[in-house]
């Protein structure tokens, strides 16, 4: 059984569409936010970085914090996934990485500057603004010819697809990135998808792209 701790948030989002994804037995454990649980002593036993999502395992008693981490953890333990040969491997882990130290981190900081807190900082909002854009870019021409990041469905998609569905907070129009947009409503039919993004709790409807 895996606990998994999560809020409602790109990062958190990507362990409970894998979860659902692997169809395991998980019980989830609100950590808001919003109101300063991630500082909670109990809390940082689990996740020494006061950071959402974290797991763990009770099979072993593993804890685990970084959700590319937990991915690529889950992905092993229970075979899926991830393709099987070492190279094919390693394209996963290059995508994934790639939504670790890109995607995530720069429209995590458009997210500040574009939605939350619009007009404070030009050079910010412009920074991030092209930043986003040109990661899309990157996503777009990654998804040349294929239904998938890698080609098959990996946690390399799991990882982006929730970044990608606050498009809008990013000022992202999905239609300049036909295939980012076709990839992203791919991913969206899934129930497994659905239900992992309503996890810890429902935040209104999924936006359709
Ligand atoms: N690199 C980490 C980032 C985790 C992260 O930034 N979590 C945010 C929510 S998406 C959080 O817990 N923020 C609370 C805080 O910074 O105090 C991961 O991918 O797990």
């Amino acid at each position: 059984m895996i606990d998994l701790y999560t809020w409602t948030t790109p990062n958190g989002r990507k362990v409970s569409i894998l979860l659902e994804e692997l169809g395991v037995d998980y019980e989830v454990h609100s950590i808001n936010i919003g109101q300063g649980d991630q500082n909670a002593p109990d809390f940082l036993k689990i996740s020494p970085n006061n950071k959402i999502p974290a797991i763990v395992d009770t099979d072993n008693g593993v804890t685990l914090m970084e959700s590319g981490a937990i991915m690529w953890y889950l992905a092993e333990k229970y075979g899926k996934f991830l393709p099987a040969g070492p190279l094919d491997k390693a394209k996963v882990m290059e995508w994934l990485m790639w939504q670790m130290g890109g995607l995530g981190p720069m429209a995590g900081q458009a997210h500040h500057f574009l939605h939350f807190n619009p007009g404070k900082a030009e050079y910010a909002e412009e920074r991030y603004r092209a930043e986003v854009k040109r990661l899309y870019g990157v996503l777009n021409t990654q998804l040349e010819g294929k239904d998938y990041i890698c080609g098959e469905y990996t946690i390399a998609d799991m990882a982006c697809w929730p970044w990608v569905s606050r498009f809008e907070w990013q000022e992202i129009d999905l239609a300049d990135y036909p295939n980012v947009r076709a990839w992203y409503q791919r991913l969206l039919a899934r129930e497994a998808v659905q239900k992992g993004y309503h996890v810890p709790k429902v935040m209104g409807e999924i936006p359709t792209g």
